[in-house]
Parts: C-alpha cells; structure tokens; sequence
C-alpha cells in the first residue's frame, strides 16, 4: 500500500445546500467515480491496493452533506444505487445541475504503489540526502558518477506482468543514463533535465517492466559513468 495513500476521498459533488450529496468516503473504491464504483475490501485476493482494514467486499463508509456519516454497501452505489441515485439528482445548493460523480483523492490512492528511494538499499556510493527541497517521504538518493546502486526490494507486482514504473527524480541541467535491472533484466534508462531551480525542481520519467507476481520483485537502479538524477521515489501502476 503506498505510504502516500490517504484514507478519504472527497466528492465533487458534495454540497452542503443539497444535503443527500456525498461530501465523502473511505478510499476503498474501485473507480474513481461513484457512478460506476463498488466497495473494494480488504478479504479480496489478491488484496487491492486501496483496501483497508477492516472493510471487507462491499463495505464502506461515507459522510453526506446532512452530516450523516454511515456505513455503506454496493447496494448505495451506481447510477441507480440507493444514495449515489440521491447524489445525483439533488437540487439547490450552488451546484447547477445535477451532482458530479467524480471523486478527488482516488488518483493517488489508487493510481500505484509508491517506494520511497531513501527507505531502499543502497551500496557502491548511493546515499541518502536531504539538502535539495520538494522531495517526498524523508529525503532522496545521491548516486556517484558510476557503480552506484539504489536497490527496491519486496516491490509488489500484484498478479504480475507489465507495469508502468515512473520515477520521480530531479537533475539541474542535460540528460544523464543508467542500468536499470528488473529481477535481473538489462535495462537502460533516461532522465532528462527538470529545469530550475536547479535541484529543487521535480519531474517523472516512466518505464514499462515486467513484474513478477507478489512481493518478491527487485528493482535496481545502477549509475553507469553519467552519475543518475537525485531520485525521490518510485511508482509502480499495474496492469
Ligand atoms: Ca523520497
């Protein structure tokens, strides 16, 4: 589960002058709209990632706009379920129309795993560092010019196959290389300059890899002669 994840999500359409909107929930969704979401739990195999304790298949929670905070089943959810139907056909408020189904909050929560490199192994050189701002977590990774090894253990590749891997990192100026190695593959990657300030500003680039099934995926990043970016974390997204 990403360290990143928050616990709620808050709905579009909640407006507290239509008191059957839905202000919020619990970020066990499986979609990031009520319109089309149901409850994911935590009994599910394999467990989703935005599952949480206590919630099993079709359980939830959810705050309405009347201040009603109840515990809900798929029966509440869809078009026609029994509160999102009453969401969406409110009127007053200063909503026009009627209430949105999107959520905020779910892109995170749902949208991959997240590895902080700073709680990674590290060896030849690699170091963990927080002079430069606008990192995530505790810090970030320093590599050296080469043999550098930033190492994720234990990455989750849920039902395995093809994953998108984004990196985010930071680099003052250029492009710069380096190995990267999935359960062993021999793999080049590429980041390319963030912009200013130099350092402090943070970008992504992504890779598709290929995961193994469950938790016993390695992810190495190893600086080959041009040094690697400053890198803040990793994001796996599943298929
Ligand atoms: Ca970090």
């Amino acid at each position: 589960m990403g360290g990143e994840a928050t616990s709620y999500l808050l709905g579009v359409g909640g407006d507290t002058g239509r008191p059957s909107t839905v202000l919020a929930t619990t970020r066990n969704l499986s979609a990031c709209d009520l319109a089309s979401a149901h409850w994911s739990g935590a009994d599910e195999n394999p467990i989703p990632d935005n599952a949480m304790s206590g919630l099993n298949k079709s359980q939830g929670q959810l705050v309405r706009a009347d201040g009603s905070a109840m515990q809900s089943t798929d029966a509440d959810l869809g078009l026609s379920g029994k509160t999102v139907k009453g969401h969406i056909n409110s009127a007053g408020g200063v909503t026009m129309g009627k209430a949105v189904t999107h959520l905020i909050g779910c892109d995170s929560a749902g949208g991959g795993n997240t590895y902080q490199a700073e709680e990674a192994s590290m060896s030849g050189g690699c170091r963990p560092m927080t002079v430069h701002a606008g990192y995530n977590g505790t810090g970030f990774t320093d590599f050296p010019t080469r043999n550098g090894v930033l190492e994720f253990t234990g990455v989750d590749g849920g039902e395995g196959g093809s994953c998108t891997m984004t990196v985010r990192y930071s680099l003052a100026r250029g492009s710069r290389t380096a190995d990267l190695s999935v359960n062993g593959s021999n793999e080049t990657i590429t980041c390319t300059s963030t912009g200013s300030p130099a350092w402090k500003k943070w970008g992504t680039m992504s890779k598709t890899i290929t995961l193994k099934p469950g938790k016993s995926n390695s992810i190495k990043i190893t600086s080959s002669g041009q040094d690697w970016g400053n890198t803040d974390e990793i994001t796996i997204v599943l298929p």
